[in-house]
């Protein structure tokens, strides 16, 4: 197809200018309003179907940018490629725009790759949650501390979604009444006729404002009224994996849960069905706890509609379904009962009903919803769900055996694991295309959509051409990556450098500061000798921390500091190089893990439900060097243990060791470790006189409960891997790892994970 002509009238239509004149925004609006054309009528016609659908609910949808995605979705990229070439216009101009960021990490991208996955495998599921005007800060450095800014995502505009005024729904709370107004984007899966929906609720002011009472000097209670409205929506909170009881927060939650439910019951209500059927063509998949309060606003809008409390009861349980993504207790969402009954006193009466059948049916000293004066939302989620699942093999078995305990012995058969995944699309057709090429011309293209047929590259591990193959495409990817570092963060790595890649949020159970430590253990160990023939190491570190969190931004401040000494050290830098890039997101992502030589997966084990992370890196073929922690167990599963770098305690004995744990003896019997820590406090590292080093070391040696995270007990296990992985790398063996990892990551297509979803949880056609 040749799409010069439709380009040029959509700039037209658009703009009023001519191609040649457009500037990279507007070339982007056109581009993805020619993609809105072209997917506009297998939308409509997956949005008329009268079948039975899930309704994902998520806080947050991590979508990045779409336009490339987009394109490959819908295989026009050559051809818009080549339509634009006309104009000397070159796609890649495209990367300047932003990542639209409405999620903050894992949990976030994990329901993108799910929605994508859908569209692809023709499941109807569609996508629920808000339109955060600011979505989650952009990250830079001064003088190595995190400093964040606004993340103006809107400024590019929003090509891909369509506000629909006449869908607007009022959300209630005690003292305010705001409008929801549904912004809709498809979905677009690979090659696929089937275009769901995300439909994000944006919150605006439910009464006009009113113009000539202002003129009276009377309006001002609109104006603010229109305020507090705008703000419910206004911004991501930037907190992973910690709960806060913020009333805005609360009201974000209900604003979504409200909206959507209420938007789906006037949808169903326009056919003929029965309401007490409406499960058999409406169930929802609750994301984590953040959207809980569905279950008691359905009960309330059901009632509302006519039904008895047990019928609507009876309706929830087959509607809700619930995923549970940690199992740290300062993650799990617990409303205090007065927020509930100042703002949302309705809501927290069908709570209080639920509590009552706990109270008249079970013993209540173990299952309850309210106590304390607390509405545990996990509670909530679990006793009317259907179904609940963790999201890997070794989380789920925590949550029956020790998280959910007493659940699980009450209902044994609502637990299920659903192992999470990735969309191989963006995380292997799109930001490895050489290598997808490669793969291609081996086993044909029918992997794309079917991961399994990956497996088939397995014979070819010994190949040593496809080795060589392998290593040319890793190789200018890592010089792709190295001129972006160096653009983007201003430090040159060396592309023979072997690429040793720690990105995730930060947090003191990932452990980043193990690989911290491991870096000046080498650094150490190479000045005075005891470390030879080290193979040089670009140590790259990508991580955002909550800006409240005073540990993890001490921790980037640490590792910035580390990254100045190794860099400007005039004979170690020959050797070692660290860099903590800046603003670390989804596009960063696509070009880190295609260049990564080994995936650092190294949270305490029992901590990391899953990751994800991990699993983009084995299928650009890197090897793990990792616990066994989250979906790292079922990846050395997977690729065999013997192919990947697997060290450290596992969850057993991590509970042995905390039994009597003492962090002060191990540095006393270690003092090549006491050393590196004690740098922390010793005058080697400078934290410009604001403390936060000597918090890391009380943290570690200090305290109620020092080292946590066993970072110290881990160390001599992690730092021995570490150099054998070290020793390998280059060599034959390193390469028959990542091609091994490669052909063995169909289990962690995220297509797969949907297809689990649908016949464990929601049966859909
Ligand atoms: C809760 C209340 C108030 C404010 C914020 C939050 C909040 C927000 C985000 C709590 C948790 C999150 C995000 C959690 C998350 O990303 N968890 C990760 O989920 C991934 C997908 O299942 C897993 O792979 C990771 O292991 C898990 O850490």
């Amino acid at each position: 197809m040749d799409y010069t002509k439709e380009i040029e009238e959509l700039m037209r239509l658009e703009y009023q200018i001519d191609v040649k004149e457009a500037n990279v925004k507007q070339l982007y609006n056109v581009i993805s309003k020619l993609i809105m054309l072209k997917v506009s009528n297998d939308w409509h016609n997956t949005r008329c179907a009268d079948i039975k659908k899930c309704g994902y609910l998520s806080a947050e949808f991590l979508i990045g940018r779409l336009v490339y995605a987009n394109l490959l979705n819908m295989k026009m990229t050559e051809d818009v490629k080549n339509s634009l070439a006309n104009f000397h216009i070159d796609l890649n101009e495209f990367e300047e725009v932003e990542d639209a960021a409405l999620g903050n990490g894992g949990l976030g991208r994990l329901a993108a790759c799910f929605l994508e996955s859908a569209a692809t495998k023709g499941i109807p599921l569609d996508g629920y949650g808000i339109r955060y005007r600011f979505g989650l800060f952009k990250q830079n450095f001064i003088n190595g501390f995190q400093n964040e800014e606004a993340d103006d995502w809107l400024k590019w505009g929003d090509p891909f979604s369509i506000r629909r005024d006449e869908d607007a729904r009022i959300v209630e709370f005690s003292d305010m009444k705001v409008k929801a107004i549904p912004y809709d984007m498809p979905v677009i899966g690979y090659d696929s006729k089937v275009v769901n929906t995300l439909r994000l609720w944006q919150s605006e002011a439910y009464e006009d404002f009113d113009f000539k009472a202002f003129d009276n000097m009377q309006g001002s209670e609109n104006a603010i009224n229109e305020y507090n409205a705008k703000e419910i929506t206004a911004v991501l909170y930037p907190n992973d994996n910690t709960y806060l009881g913020k009333v805005l927060r609360l009201r974000q939650e209900y604003f979504m849960v409200s909206a959507s439910l209420q938007d789906v019951l006037a949808k169903y209500k326009t056919k003929k069905h029965s309401l007490k059927d409406i499960a058999k063509y409406q169930i929802f998949q609750l994301n984590d706890t953040h959207p809980t309060l569905a279950i008691p606003e359905y009960l309330r809008l059901l009632q509302k509609e006519g039904l008895s409390f047990n019928e609507a009861l009876e309706i929830c349980h087959q509607s809700f379904n619930f995923t549970n993504h940690t199992i740290m207790g300062e993650a799990l969402e617990k409303w205090p009962v007065e927020m509930l009954e100042k703002y949302l006193p309705d809501v927290l009466t069908e709570i209080i009903k639920l509590q009552d059948i706990i109270d008249n049916t079970l013993d209540n000293t173990k299952y309850y919803i309210i106590k304390d004066n607390l509405v545990h939302m996990a509670n909530l989620a679990i006793f009317v769900a259907a179904k609940v699942n963790g999201v890997a093999e070794i989380h789920t078995n925590i949550l029956k055996a020790d998280t959910f305990k007493d659940w699980y012995n009450l209902y044994p058969d609502k637990f299920e694991n659903v192992t999470n995944g990735i969309t191989p699309r963006r995380w292997l057709v799109l930001n490895n295309p050489n290598l997808t090429k490669e793969i291609c011309s081996l086993i044909g293209d029918k992997w794309i959509c079917n991961l399994d047929e990956l497996s088939k590259v397995k014979s070819y591990v010994t190949d040593k051409r496809f080795l060589e193959k392998f290593k040319i495409i890793k190789q200018k990817n890592k010089k792709i990556l190295s001129d972006y570092i160096y653009k983007h963060d201003n430090i040159l790595i060396p592309t023979d450098f072997m690429f040793d890649v720690q990105v995730k949020r930060l947090h003191e159970y990932k452990r980043q500061l193990l690989n911290a430590f491991s870096i000046l253990y080498i650094y150490y160990g190479i000045k005075d000798g005891s470390i030879k023939n080290f193979k040089p190491t670009a140590f790259i570190f990508g991580a955002k921390s909550a800006p409240g969190y005073y540990m993890a931004k001490a921790i980037i401040k640490y590792i910035n500091t580390i990254a100045d000494l190794v860099n400007n050290d005039p004979e170690v830098s020959k050797i070692l190089k660290v860099v903590f890039v800046a603003n670390y997101n989804v596009s960063y992502a696509e070009k880190i893990v295609c260049a990564a030589d080994l995936s650092e997966q190294i949270s305490m084990a029992g901590m990391e439900a899953s990751g994800t992370s991990n699993m983009k890196f084995m299928l650009n073929g890197t090897p793990t060097i990792g616990t066994l922690d989250g979906a790292n167990v079922e990846i050395a599963e997977e690729a065999g243990f013997n192919y990947n770098y697997i060290f450290g305690l596992n969850v057993r004995e991590v509970a042995k060791v905390k039994e009597n744990y003492n962090p002060y003896e191990l540095l006393e019997n270690n003092p090549k470790l006491k050393r590196v820590v004690e740098s922390l406090i010793d005058g080697t590292l400078n934290d410009l006189g604001s403390g936060v080093f000597k918090a890391i070391y009380d943290s570690l040696l200090n305290g109620n409960n020092p080292d946590n995270y066993l970072v110290l007990a881990d160390f001599d296990s992690y730092i021995k891997t570490k150099l054998i992985a070290n020793q390998d790398y280059g060599r034959d063996i390193f390469y028959e790892k990542c091609l091994i990892n490669m052909a063995s990551a169909a289990k962690f297509s995220s297509d797969r994970s949907i297809l689990d979803y649908n016949k464990l949880i929601w049966h859909l056609k």
